[in-house]
């Protein structure tokens, strides 16, 4: 069977990751439709030998679709709705959905039973949650967590195709003693802006009340839907660092129950979309530059937390657009195909 698929933000970094990962992965399309903003309609789309002209999404742009790709930000508000109405099964990267009861928010690897659950609309988790659900959830299956604190260090790619180009525009600038100019991170729309090369900026999205940004509750909120337990108690500091497109996050995790390195080694390393990369002796750890453009969340520095009982900390790296976006969304459609549930 081949699908007919759609891509909402088709000239974005996650929507460029999806079709290379469509290609990379011989995804079974029959029609693929590259759906923009109108100032992106009209661009033209080189893939797979044939020329795609990008269109101006509208609530018309769905007819006849079977899965609607939404890359993310605020058109998935707008057109997820038309989407499913037209009979398409949206798997939307914003967070626009992701607390929505009605709506699955799925890790493939993680919590798939959910997938079967949803009115045709199912949520990609945010970058940095699903990177550390991907170190966690094998643990987790070792020994319950009962508590979760995160430190990010989140790559520009988060902040899109431009925070990429002003990283690398900041850094030239430098070097070439010219002025530094910044306009995009931490958030464009937001009233500061600060250089991010040689620099750390401890704010992703906007403040809450509670002293927390919208990312840092992501992840606390989302890590709770995605195990299906309340229980669990989450915080989390993220920062945007100057790193193109992988985050890195460090993790120290309290379990119920005593789990040794061992045991969380072979755990991690026998989860699908996990490698443990974790040798001191050789000097070999996950580092961004090195997990970019892979699949696979790599997983070290594991080690016992003498401070906490039943306690570890660990370092995990994954690609911000792969498996934190695009391919996670991906898998979502490829698991729905592979158990036929995607009407045709
Ligand atoms: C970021 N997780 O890293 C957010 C959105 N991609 O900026």
């Amino acid at each position: 069977k081949k699908y007919n698929v759609a891509i909402l933000g088709a000239t974005g970094a996650v929507g460029q990751e999806f079709l290379n990962l469509i290609e990379e992965r011989n995804f079974p399309f029959a029609d693929l439709k590259m759906l923009a903003s109108k100032r992106s309609a009209g661009k033209k789309i080189q893939f797979m030998g044939k020329e795609y002209t990008v269109e101006e999404t509208t609530e018309n742009s769905f007819e006849g679709v079977d899965i609607a790709l939404f890359a993310g930000g605020g058109a998935s508000k707008v057109f997820a709705k038309p989407a499913v109405d037209a009979g398409a099964v949206v798997i939307d990267n914003s967070s626009a959905f992701r607390m929505d009861p009605e709506v699955p928010l799925v890790v493939p690897e993680v919590n798939p039973e959910a997938i079967a659950k949803h009115k045709g609309i199912i949520a990609n988790p945010n970058c940095s949650t699903i990177i550390m659900l991907m170190a966690l959830k094998p643990l987790y299956d070792v020994s319950k967590i009962k508590r979760v604190v995160v430190s990010t260090y989140q790559a520009v790619s988060g902040g899109g195709k431009e925070a990429m180009a002003e990283l690398e525009q900041q850094v030239d600038d430098i070097v070439n003693g010219r002025e530094v100019t910044a306009n995009i991170l931490p958030g464009a729309a937001l009233k500061k802006h600060y250089q991010i090369a040689f620099n750390l900026i401890p704010q992703i999205d906007v403040f809450q009340d509670n002293l927390y940004t919208k990312e840092e509750m992501k992840m606390v909120n989302e890590t709770k839907k995605i195990l299906d337990d309340p229980d669990i108690r989450v915080t989390a500091t993220t920062i945007r660092v100057p790193v193109y497109r992988s985050h890195a996050e460090s993790v120290n995790i309290e379990f119920e129950d005593e789990v040794s390195v061992e045991a969380a080694r072979k755990a991690i390393d026998a989860f699908p979309g996990a490698v443990v990369n974790d040798n001191p002796d050789e000097q070999e750890y996950p580092m961004p530059l090195f997990t970019s453009g892979k699949d696979d969340v790599e997983v070290g520095r594991i080690r016992k937390d003498f401070s906490c009982d039943n306690a570890l900390n660990l370092w995990c790296c994954g690609d911000q657009i792969r498996k934190g976006a695009a391919l996670n969304a991906l898998q979502i459609a490829e698991y729905m195909i592979e158990h036929d549930m995607i009407k045709k």
